[in-house]
């Protein structure tokens, strides 16, 4: 077959003929007739020919590489999981990680997965106190980390963390080995079912603190179809997700599509640094590239004069995810890349992409594109309880999406009135706003919330508030997004300090100190401006709206 043509020739019949049940029936199974992440992303090649091929390719911010085969992580993801048993670490337990990219993350993830544990990633970037809220609310049984992350980020808030009984340090020999001393063989792959909760990935809320998405090993059904039909995986390639994986993209393309499609997953462990990119892309032969808007946009103005000559001739789809893609980053890619930016939608709640851009249908720039086989999307408005479906091509309104499908997430732990509330009439509301057009694509029109998407990281502008109002000279603080042409957004604070307090620079540039000391760079403002007084509703509420609307103003002027 010519390597350009799609894995999915004829989406539209897909849609037409499409079950969950048979895409089930693409994967392998456990023998007693469940379902394992990790058997299907690993065992299930490790025990065919694709044993000795590459499942994981690690370049090393150094350039060095480091290849792990299928039967090699098998066995490593089996002796992880062979230790959890041996401490007690059991089904539904959850195990955190706090790491970078490196080898470590992904033999613990898989393991737990395999354990039947709960994988929960926490992102490296987060500060202690993001951390401890993620811990605490799930329940957090395990935690793999480096020394430096438990030391700075974790042991001071340990007592506060009951059940967090044992601490796995990556570069500790001792701590690291004693996860991989047991012996793999026999019979460590647990019997899980669809339906047992197998990742829980922490999103950021309007109120209060962090919710933690918990999604049943069913999950592997939506990316094996989404990995092979959206991303266009076969064996033969390799991919490259430059999500990281303490985030849901991260992990569910990350780490779990890319293994199911039997690929070879390429791992960058270096930063971004537009020269290095490229140099990945063109030396290690990525055939498929799953990318952010932020990302393209960086490399859009870095300029042409960086690209390698002779292009990226493996290269043969690129798509993105977590923020609007605009129109020119598509062409961009089309002209600097060889190949044009396929957008694709999906949110931590619906564990897997939903609406996508296929790569046999035609590409409409600035378009999310149609709804997945298998998936059913409207546009609807809220009317009491209910939901009315605007089936009016262009009419804008909220996303819903026809509940439920694998990869739905199964409750927002320990918080189930919140998750109800998700849902009306048999859809999920996904809080989004789109607009359908008369050939069922649908644009993205913004949020329905005052989520911030900074550099495709959801932020809880209440999370950040909370922190500073924690600092001795604030007594309240409103935290919008402000746009970015790079970013999207960053996170901008407005700060009103107790009478008497004296609004100076060395003032603002501590509370800014503060807030990234305790929040860490990933979620901390960028921006801040002392104010004598936030805009306010009758009844004290803070208008984030009116603080919004303010900065763009200034922005159009500006
Ligand atoms: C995977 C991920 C979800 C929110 C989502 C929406 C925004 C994601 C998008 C997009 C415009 C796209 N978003 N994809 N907006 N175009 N193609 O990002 O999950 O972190 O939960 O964020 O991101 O607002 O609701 P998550």
């Amino acid at each position: 077959m010519d390597h350009r043509t799609p894995n999915l020739i004829d989406p539209a019949a897909a849609r037409r003929g499409f079950s969950w049940t048979a895409a089930r029936d693409e994967l392998t199974g456990l023998p007693d007739g469940g379902l394992n992440v990790a058997y299907e992303a690993v065992s299930r090649h490790a025990a065919g020919p694709r044993a000795h091929a590459e499942a994981l390719r690690f370049v090393r911010a150094d350039g060095r590489r480091h290849s792990v085969s299928y039967r090699q992580l098998d066995d490593r993801m089996r002796r992880f999981a062979a230790r959890l048993r041996s401490i007690g670490v059991g089904k539904g337990d959850v195990v955190c990680t706090l790491l970078g990219r490196q080898p470590e993350l992904y033999v613990a993830a898989l393991g737990a997965l395999a354990r039947g544990a709960v994988f929960c990633p926490l992102f490296a970037a987060l500060g202690p106190e993001p951390v401890e809220a993620r811990l605490a609310r799930g329940h957090a049984r395990v935690l793999v980390t480096t020394e430096r992350a438990y030391r700075t980020k974790v042991a001071p808030a340990r007592e506060r963390l009951p059940d967090l009984r044992h601490i796995v340090l990556v570069d500790d020999e001792t701590s690291w080995s004693a996860f991989q001393a047991d012996p793999s063989a026999g019979d460590e792959i647990e019997g899980t079912s669809a339906d047992d909760p197998a990742l829980l990935h922490f999103t950021s809320g309007t109120t209060g603190a962090a919710k933690g998405a918990l999604h049943g090993h069913a999950v592997v059904i939506a990316h094996h179809t989404t990995g092979r039909w959206v991303l266009d995986l076969r064996p033969c390639d390799v991919f490259w997700c430059t999500a990281d994986p303490g985030w849901v993209t991260g992990t569910c393309y990350g780490i779990i599509a890319p293994l199911v499609c039997g690929a070879t997953l390429l791992v960058d462990e270096g930063g971004f640094e537009p020269r290095r990119w490229y140099s990945v892309l063109r030396d290690e032969s990525v055939t498929v590239w799953y990318t952010a808007p932020t990302a393209i946009r960086m490399l859009m103005k870095a300029g042409p004069d960086l690209l390698p000559t002779g292009g990226f001739p493996k290269l043969r789809h690129v798509a993105s995810v977590g923020e609007p893609l605009n129109a020119e980053a598509v062409q961009w890619g089309a002209e600097a890349l060889g190949r044009p930016v396929h957008d694709t939608w999906w949110q931590t709640e619906t564990g897997a992409i939903c609406i996508a851009n296929l790569p046999a249908e035609p590409l409409v720039p600035g378009s999310m594109g149609r709804p997945i086989p298998g998936i059913e999307a409207a546009i609807a408005r809220r009317e009491g309880a209910h939901l009315i479906i605007e089936d009016a091509p262009d009419s804008e309104g909220l996303l819903v999406l026809r509940a439920p499908w694998p990869s739905m997430f199964r409750t927002y732990v320990y918080d189930e009135a919140r998750y109800r509330k998700c849902f009306a009439d048999g859809w999920y509301i996904t809080g989004d706003r789109a607009r359908r057009d008369a050939e069922g694509r649908f644009w993205f029109v913004g949020r329905q919330d005052d989520l911030i998407k900074s550099s495709g990281h959801l932020i809880g502008p209440c999370e950040v508030e909370r922190t500073l109002m924690a600092h001795p000279a604030v007594v309240d603080a409103g935290v919008i997004g402000k746009p970015d042409p790079v970013a999207g957004e960053i996170v901008k604070a407005f700060v009103e300090l107790h009478a008497g307090v004296t609004p100076d620079e060395s003032l603002r540039r501590d509370i800014l100190a503060y807030a990234r000391r305790r929040l860490g760079p990933a979620v901390a403002p960028k921006e801040l401006k002392l104010t004598d007084a936030l805009p306010r509703n009758r009844s004290g509420k803070i208008l984030r709206r009116v603080l919004k609307a303010q900065e763009v103003e200034q922005g159009d002027v500006g």
